[in-house]
């Protein structure tokens, strides 16, 4: 059986759900000046050039030093209307309680609290906002699980401070920190410091105009040292605060038993996953990534303390994302990359969704396995489900089987993990549990949620919500315990 005070929720991400980007005071981020886009079309940023004329480049392109973002008039950006969970938490909370859920994931927009980033008081008004939410969840026993820092920064410090590479930053995300730690004491227990930190990349999470390795490992050391201080910090104003990382757990397979291919997922894990879990979990930095830098010949600036602030801040428990798994290989005929020049093969034993995301349950068992050999400290998945094309039947109803058998398929199989395998896992958050925009694509029609939202790419609709048959579903599963699923 699952543990009793077991947290089924659903999760969300500010950026991508609430919308109201200029409402309450509110400062702008990164998110903000960021196109929507498709499978095949990237998402761009909008920027003015040296002859101040507005040019779109993706967040991980080199964006040279003197581009500064823009809000391009004529361009619809995703972020600021979101499906505006803004003007709609009450109702949107209201279904969370009606499936159930004891739990709801979410992320605090850090320019709604410091909307330049480097102010010395906060914004009441943001303070204001969460307090409303927070408060409405707590009125049906759904506690909170904050994460805080969801793909985004404020655009006044990455244009104005280069974001993460400069250390001001780490000072300014702590004492954004320590005011909610503060303001939401006794409302908030569970928080998660950076969503997915080994996807961190380019301008638009971290911040980093002309980007390159050596500003890359340096950014990520100010990360971690901000994650470690948030960590400390928090257990500080509350003991009773538990405080995870959150890792994108991408799960790889060796194309074959060739040893040169195993060798090759190896490093691939630990460079991609490893390295970041190691950092967070262990408090230092592992031997394969020292080496990796020596090689490399990248140099971390670090200050006297950093390596005790590390092995201070370890995180309580592991917040990860599940998707999907992927295949590399050495194959030198290999098509398809995962960066960094790694080749990817296809996995002719899984199906892969609509959006080319293969469907590996097992790999869920297989993941929560790995992370609790590897660390012994307790998981929680807080991201997982299906991004699928929704239709709207004339009475209003959404037969979403497809969602279902999903779920139903990754919920067997993290259950044989804690029944079976004895893994300690906290919870379960499906992902974009009332629709939302996609991170990737920043279109709508990538639906994830048990609540349908009546909204297209271009945010034309009237955002009405409507109960999917999953929605019935999921009330079930959770009502059961899981049992009956
Ligand atoms: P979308 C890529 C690969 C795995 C997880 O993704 C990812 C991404 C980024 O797209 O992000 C997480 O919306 C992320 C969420 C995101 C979700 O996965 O591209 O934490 O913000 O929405 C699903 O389908």
């Amino acid at each position: 059986m699952l543990k009793k005070d077991f947290l089924w929720g659903g999760a969300t991400a500010a950026n991508q759900f609430e919308g109201g980007y200029n409402e309450g005071g509110r400062g702008l981020a990164t998110s903000d000046t960021k196109t929507n886009g498709s499978l095949t079309r990237k998402r761009k940023h909008s920027f003015l050039d040296e002859n101040n004329q507005i040019v779109y480049l993706h967040g991980s392109d080199y964006i040279p030093q003197n581009y500064k973002s823009i809000i391009d008039e004529n361009m619809y950006y995703p972020s600021h209307k979101a499906v505006d969970f803004y003007h709609h938490y009450q109702e949107d909370i209201a279904l969370m309680a009606e499936m159930g859920f004891q739990c709801f994931r979410m992320s605090i927009s850090w320019t709604r609290i410091f909307p330049r980033g480097d102010e010395e008081t906060p914004n009441e008004e943001g303070l204001k906002f969460y307090d409303k939410v927070f408060d409405e969840c707590l009125k049906y026993g759904i506690q909170p699980v904050v994460t805080l820092n969801h793909f985004d920064m404020p655009l006044y410090l990455a244009d104005g401070k280069n974001g993460w590479l400069s250390r001001e930053t780490v000072t300014y995300f702590l004492r954004y920190c320590e005011t909610v730690f503060k303001r939401y004491k006794g409302k908030v227990k569970h928080w998660m410091t950076f969503n997915e930190i080994n996807l961190l990349r380019g301008y638009d999470t971290l911040g980093v105009h002309e980007m390159n390795q050596q500003r890359y490992y340096q950014a990520m050391h100010h990360i971690f040292i901000a994650s470690a201080l948030a960590v400390k910090k928090g257990h500080e104003i509350d003991p009773e605060n538990q405080i995870g990382m959150m890792l994108a757990n991408i799960l790889t397979y060796p194309e074959t038993c060739n040893p040169k291919d195993v060798e090759l997922e190896l490093n691939v894990s630990r460079r991609l996953k490893y390295f970041f879990s190691d950092v967070q979990c262990r408090g230092y930095y592992p031997s394969y990534i020292l080496k990796l830098l020596e090689r490399e010949n990248i140099i971390i600036k670090k200050e006297a303390h950093d390596d005790e602030i590390l092995k201070e801040g370890c995180v309580d428990y592991i917040g990860f994302s599940y998707y999907n798994s992927g295949v590399v290989t050495t194959r030198e005929d290999a098509k398809s990359t995962l960066g960094n020049g790694v080749k990817m093969a296809e996995n002719p034993y899984l199906q892969e969704s609509e959006w080319k995301w293969p469907i590996d349950p097992i790999g869920l068992r297989i993941s929560l396995n790995i992370l609790w050999d590897r660390y012994q400290k307790p998981l929680f998945i807080v991201e997982n489900g299906l991004g699928a094309k929704d239709q709207e039947e004339a009475d209003g109803s959404i037969h979403d089987d497809y969602r279902i058998a999903y779920m139903r398929d990754h919920i067997i199989e993290m259950k044989k993990a804690v029944e079976e395998d004895g893994v300690d896992l906290m919870g379960y958050t499906p992902w974009g549990c009332i629709d939302l925009v996609s991170a990737g694509t920043g279109e709508m029609k990538k639906r994830y949620g048990m609540v349908y939202v009546d909204m297209d790419d271009e945010g034309n609709g009237s955002l009405k919500r409507l109960k999917k048959d999953s929605f019935y579903w999921y009330q079930k599963v959770i009502s059961s315990q899981g049992e009956d699923l």
